[in-house]
């Protein structure tokens, strides 16, 4: 297995972090990591990472990445779903829980990440903004512990809810769930060359706000990264040069050291270092109370681009699952003792009809024009068992001008099908069973 975007993440934060920020020299530093990486990836196995890609290394996927334990269908009965929401966790004696904050601008892909570490794609993705318009969660249960994902609808400013039609409540939600998180994970679209060099102003002020809870970095969208050099000085800008309090503390790997890295198990190597860090995280003391702001520290990250308080930074790609089971192992291994939120048969706290809804949503979001799927208002007629076992869903999509209905029908009814065969293929994957779904379009005046 390789020893993931973390290892090497450390491993590239021990040769730029090493040396004087002001001397770094980004050439040198490649050459220095590919030196260092192509030694401990020439004993590795697993997915294809960014850093991988540095070096041109191809490495064949171990059994390790697939011991993942399946997730649960979710149940499609409304009944079902309350009371398992409603009993108590069947949680072991040492039950260990982190709650994660994911937070980053819209489309940097929060929910495509929450879904790859759930194995069930439960929340809405789509290239438009504003695809997640409710605070929904995700669970994870692996063995004593509990993952739970506050998937956030992305940083709303009050223009943009009233342009996208949005619910007020979007604009307080971010600050809803930092409350309950024990980390924060920021996620940035490396491949926007607009916004990539610098985190979003909300991000910054979530963060400063909310400094007391330990935070990690994570650069989304690799794949369409060709020059994956750039992810090193973008790391170095984002986490202003600091990562884990280490800038001058972290020197280069001794050769020797590294060798032994290259010759061990690199999954226990991994887990080791995870733990030694696990120590320091254990160090901050997290409290749920933000920490009051002046209007001069908000003037103060009005300037600035980076956050140099991450406690780590990965590398990945959500949408085919690089290193998104690197990152899982690692959330699990930063869980703390305590209760379960959830019974470990719950992989989400949305209702079956709101999955159904934003999944419906989702495939209007992809093939109509923005202006439809934002007035769209969905009804549900029928949601019920048929004869063979299958989940019949009627649903009736309500717009208020004829030409939206026309776009929604589309020629001889192709778009209102298409919407509803792949709605009903997703929702097979999310309740395991077959599913059925029929649309119909009505104006309302
Ligand atoms: N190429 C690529 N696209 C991604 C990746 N992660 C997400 N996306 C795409 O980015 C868009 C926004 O993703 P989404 O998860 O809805 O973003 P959110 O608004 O942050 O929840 C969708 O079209 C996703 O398919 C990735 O790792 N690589
Ligand atoms: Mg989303």
């Amino acid at each position: 297995m390789w020893p993931s975007m973390l290892c090497s993440l450390r491993v590239c934060s021990k040769i730029i972090f090493g040396t004087s920020r002001t001397s770094v020299h980004s050439s040198l530093l490649k050459r220095r990591l590919t030196q260092t990486v192509k030694v401990l990836a020439c004993c590795v196995h697993g997915k294809d990472s960014a850093i991988k890609h540095l070096l041109g290394v191809n490495e064949e996927t171990t059994s390790s990445d697939h011991l993942c334990q399946h997730p649960p269908a979710v149940s499609y009965n409304q009944a079902e779903h309350d009371s398992l929401l409603i009993h108590r966790p069947d949680q072991p004696a040492n039950a260990k829980i982190l709650r994660i904050a994911i937070i980053g601008s819209p489309n940097a892909g929060k929910s495509t990440l929450s879904n790859q570490l759930l194995g069930r794609k439960v929340f809405p993705v789509s290239k438009k903004v504003h695809t997640t318009r409710c605070q929904a969660q995700g669970v994870i249960t692996e063995g004593e512990t509990q993952l739970v994902l506050l998937d956030t609808p992305g940083m709303v400013t009050t223009s943009k809810v009233k342009r996208h039609n949005l619910e007020k409540s979007l604009l307080h939600d971010p600050w809803q769930s930092m409350k309950s998180a024990d980390l924060v994970l920021v996620l940035l679209d490396v491949s926007d060359h607009w916004t990539r060099s610098s985190l979003n102003f909300e991000v910054l002020k979530c963060l400063s706000q909310f400094q007391n809870i330990p935070s990690i970095l994570v650069l989304n969208k690799v794949d369409l990264i060709k020059q994956k050099g750039i992810l090193l000085d973008l790391t170095n800008q984002l986490t202003e040069g600091t990562v884990n309090s280490k800038k001058a503390l972290i020197k280069s790997l001794p050769r020797a050291s590294q060798g032994q890295h290259a010759k061990s198990n690199m999954a226990s190597s991994h887990l080791s270092q995870i733990q030694d860090e696990t120590c320091i995280t254990e160090s901050h003391q997290v409290t749920t109370a933000p920490i009051a702001e002046s209007n001069q520290d908000i003037q103060d990250l009005k300037g600035k681009k980076g956050w140099p308080h991450f406690q780590d930074v990965f590398m990945l790609s959500a949408v085919n699952g690089d290193e998104v089971q690197t990152l899982k192992r690692y959330l699990l291994s930063l869980a703390k003792p305590g209760e379960w939120e959830y019974h470990s048969d719950v992989v989400t706290s949305q209702s079956p009809q709101e999955i159904c809804n934003n999944i419906i949503r989702e495939k209007l979001l992809e093939y109509l024009p923005q202006e439809v799927p934002y007035n769209v208002t969905q009804v549900t007629d029928l949601w019920e068992e048929g004869p063979g076992g299958e989940l019949v869903i009627l649903q009736t999509l309500l717009v208020q001008k004829e030409n939206h209905a026309k776009l929604l029908i589309g020629a001889g009814g192709q778009m209102i099908k298409r919407i509803a065969l792949e709605a009903g293929q997703d929702l097979m994957n999310v309740f395991l069973c077959e599913v059925r779904v029929r649309l119909s379009v009505k104006v309302k005046k």
